[in-house]
């Protein structure tokens, strides 16, 4: 398609023009991968045999359009289909309830050897590992992990969380790559407490017991995941927002902000300069929330462009770490990732392609009229033909051309499951 390399050749001119180099700006994407979270293609279920499809923990994916994978292969086989059309830099974030085992394994005593197929599959298909231990959909969840006053009970979830420290340092070590590991827990109450003190406290106790060995950060790092409410747990969630930064500041872990875990007016895109001066890592978990937790698909919408305009801005490259964190049973699966993820990177390079250092200039000058125009003047800017160039040399697919593959995969494949 040569009118792409055209259009190319024209916004090259017109972003230049602004001092906007649209050749550095596709470089830099390669520094931007995105972590494409496995759950969205079946549902949050995995693979445990004990324990098959009941998702708990407040969490839902509503929808059952037919496909959805049933086993680790036919959820490889369909990652595989979908990061064809997802161009740059990718990893696969797993949950430990991904494994894969002949017999029952209770989480405490989960080990590298269950994640070895996935392992050599990313090897395969260079992609790098991400991690989350499983503290939902598990009979011991339903009244409290991490904060449980059971001491049994407390105990297992932190024996799960020494495990899959361990798993996630051995996805580091054998892809090169730091794998990041997200702690999230279901844990509050669904009505009034009288004690909000308590859990929290042992959160905190059971939290240091997991993180307690040193694991080199080039392997593996932690990060914690709060949340405002979940389905179940509407008047106290013990890993409240400030619980969490608290925790992450005084024991230098990475700080997750999940786009749906906020008041609807909240936006964790402002969040990101407020809380980086204070925590090295973050981790972002980007998701759509129409009107809760919802996690819908995530668009190209104004708040995905602002999370990226802040990443690029500030240059966090290497500090921080996006993850997708959506599940839509209700669509096609694999487009949801491809429509999700494609998105993401194409803020990513709109973000890429601003002429930030005229903004700022006009901003210092306190020139607020200029400012707003000129931000909103650029939102025409031909963005679109450097995506579809870079989506050209990426051997990833221009414009919609990939539904077509994704179509006969599903009649070929999905719909046969
Ligand atoms: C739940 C959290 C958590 C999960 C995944 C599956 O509200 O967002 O990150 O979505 O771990
Ligand atoms: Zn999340």
């Amino acid at each position: 398609m040569h009118y792409v390399k055209d259009s190319y050749d024209i916004a090259h001119k017109r972003f230049s023009e602004l001092g906007v180099d649209t050749e550095t700006a596709i470089q830099t994407m390669t520094h931007l991968p995105v972590s494409i979270q496995c759950w969205q293609g079946d549902d949050v279920g995995g693979f445990e045999k004990r324990n098959p499809s009941s998702l708990t923990g407040g969490i839902q994916a509503t929808g059952n359009y037919p496909g959805k994978a049933r086993t680790a292969d036919e959820l490889r086989q369909d990652i595989e289909i979908a990061i064809n059309y997802i161009p740059g830099p990718k990893r696969i974030n797993l949950h430990a309830s991904y494994l894969e085992c002949n017999e029952t394994i209770e989480r405490n005593e989960i080990a590298s050897e269950h994640f070895e197929n996935w392992v050599l599959w990313a090897k395969h298909n260079h992609l790098s590992l991400d991690f989350n231990p499983t503290y939902f959909s598990h009979p011991l969840s339903q009244l409290g992990t991490l904060t449980n006053p059971d001491e049994n009970i407390r105990q297992f979830w932190i024996d799960h969380g020494i495990a899959c420290r361990k798993i996630s340092a051995y996805f580091g070590k054998e892809l090169n790559s730091p794998s990041i590991m997200n702690i999230w827990i279901p844990d509050g109450m669904k009505d009034l407490p009288a004690d909000r003190f308590a859990p929290r406290q042992r959160l905190i106790h059971s939290l240091d017991q997991i993180l307690h060995e040193k694991i080199d950060e080039n392997y593996h790092i932690d990060a914690v995941e709060s949340k405002l409410f979940g389905i179940g747990i509407e008047s106290y969630t013990a890993g409240s927002n400030e619980f969490y930064l608290g925790y992450a500041i005084t024991r230098k872990t990475a700080l997750c902000l999940d786009s749906g875990h906020f008041h609807p007016t909240e936006l964790i895109s402002d969040k990101i300069s407020a809380v980086t001066p204070y925590v090295h890592h973050l981790l972002l978990h980007i998701s759509r929330p129409v009107r809760w937790d919802s996690d819908h698909v995530v668009l190209l919408d104004d708040e995905t462009q602002a999370i990226a305009n802040e990443i690029v801005r500030e240059k966090l490259f290497n500090r921080v770490h996006i993850g997708l964190d959506f599940f839509d049973a209700s669509i096609n699966r694999i487009a949801a990732w491809i429509i999700g993820a494609r998105n993401v990177k194409k803020a990513l390079l709109r973000a890429l392609l601003e002429p930030t250092d005229q903004l700022r200039t006009v901003e210092n000058k306190m020139d607020f009229t200029s400012s707003l125009a000129l931000m909103e003047e650029q939102k025409s800017l031909p963005w679109s033909a450097v995506w579809d160039e870079y989506c050209n040399r990426n051997n990833a697919s221009i414009g919609q051309n990939w539904l077509k593959e994704i179509r006969n995969y599903e009649a070929s494949t999905l719909l046969k499951r």
